[in-house]
């Protein structure tokens, strides 16, 4: 079962949507969650004044029959308290593209000099719509224990070292979750804080680096045997696809290529008293460099993905353009928007990679019912449990 989704939505539309096909029949759609996770996503210091307007929460328009996935695809609505798209008035043409935005490409691609034309959907806005999408599929991975976490790890280069584990996250979430800058450390977390401050009194604006842990995985999600399979790329895909992302790394990422491999390949244990108990079958690492992913699976180790975020490219002060009805050098134009969006990007990746982690769930599992996925994962971890087996035990149920 391929499980997907597809938003539509502009920034000052009516609202968001997003349709999420291949749940499975019989997980719990957990609304409070998922609207907490969009809360948590208009929130973090160095947001601008439009998530004083919003209060994003679902409406659900399909799919779900007393409070649990049907099988059928599930529509979510998010509305825009602030529509306004149509009024010429509140939303003016935007002659002059912001550099780093959507304006200038887009407004090429599409024959325009109006960028509004293009930025309505460029926006990061529509991130609360792939955050909801992810937090549906959490529903189901939940029902296996896996549960993702993201955090902030810096903040225009103020970086924490704090160190997550599958031991120390849940204390990590209550650090994080008492931080402003969703950042863990709260030393560090008050020096982001000042930061993003500095800058908003510079009229500039601060970018920063976002962490994605997935807890609890299986080995063996994702697959070596086709490229558009492997896990580690589908993570890249999705979470570079989130707004104003310019680099992904999992595990060590780009640390990796200066060491020698001694340094970089996490040594493999056993421990015999643990394979019924772990979902990693009793083995585990020394570390975990290869960020729970090899050959594009998952080896039974958390996978970590970590991305950097660009500043936001509107700039109260504005940056050198063009006005693309004259072409003459303009500074280009002002439009409401955010200081820093860091936290609320770690929101996104957290739910957009899990999304994916459920995708390779679904693919590795199949079944239309919880039931059914239920049944599969169990005989799975029976067989991989009995390893070695014997030709004939592959054979004979
Ligand atoms: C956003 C809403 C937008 C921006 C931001 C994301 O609201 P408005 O344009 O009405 O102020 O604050 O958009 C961008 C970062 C962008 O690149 O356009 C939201 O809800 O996340």
């Amino acid at each position: 079962m391929h499980l997907d989704y597809q938003t539509a939505g502009e920034s000052h539309g009516p609202g968001l949507v997003v349709i999420i096909s291949g749940m499975p029949a019989g997980v719990l759609v957990d609304e409070a969650f998922i609207n907490a996770e969009l809360a948590r996503r208009q929130g973090g210091f160095g947001r601008g004044g439009r998530q004083g307007l919003e209060d994003d929460r679902v409406e659900t328009l399909a799919g779900v029959r007393g409070g649990r996935t049907i099988g059928s695809p599930v529509c979510f609505r998010i509305d825009n308290k602030d529509s306004r798209l149509d009024d010429a008035k509140k939303t003016p043409p935007v002659y002059r593209p912001r550099p780093g935005h959507a304006d200038l490409a887009g407004s090429i691609k599409y024959l325009t000099t109006d960028c509004r034309e293009t930025l309505e959907r460029a926006s990061a806005r529509e991130t609360a719509a792939r955050t909801a999408a992810g937090a549906l599929a959490r529903g189901l991975l939940r029902e296996f224990g896996i549960e993702a976490f993201a955090f902030v790890r810096a903040i225009a280069g103020i970086e924490t070292s704090a160190a997550v584990n599958a031991a120390n996250w849940p204390a990590m979430k209550a650090l994080r979750d008492a931080s402003d800058t969703y950042c863990p450390d709260p030393a560090a977390g008050e020096r982001q804080h000042a930061a993003i401050r500095a800058a908003k009194l510079d009229k500039d604006t601060a970018g920063g680096l976002v962490e994605a842990h997935v807890l609890g995985c299986p080995p063996g999600l994702g697959s070596c045997m086709d490229w558009r399979d492997r896990l580690d790329a589908r993570l890249a895909y999705a979470v570079m696809g989130v707004q104003a992302i310019k680099s992904v790394e999992i595990g060590l990422g780009k640390d990796a290529a200066a060491r020698p491999g001694s340094q970089v390949h996490d040594p493999i244990r056993y421990d015999h008293t643990r394979r019924d108990s772990d979902p990693n079958l009793g083995f585990s690492r020394d570390t975990n460099n290869a960020g729970g992913l090899e050959g594009g699976m998952t080896n039974g180790e958390p996978v970590v993905v970590r991305a950097a975020m660009k500043p936001i490219s509107t700039l109260l002060r504005g940056l050198p353009s063009v006005d693309l009805n004259t072409k003459e050098p303009q500074q280009s134009q002002y439009e409401r928007s955010d200081i820093c969006a860091v936290p609320a990007a770690s929101v996104v990746v957290e739910n957009v990679a899990a999304f994916e982690i459920a995708r390779a769930f679904r693919a590795k599992f199949g079944g239309d019912s919880l039931t059914e996925v239920r049944a599969q994962w169990d005989a799975y971890l029976k067989y991989a449990r009995m390893l070695p087996l014997e030709p004939p035990a592959m054979v004979i149920a």
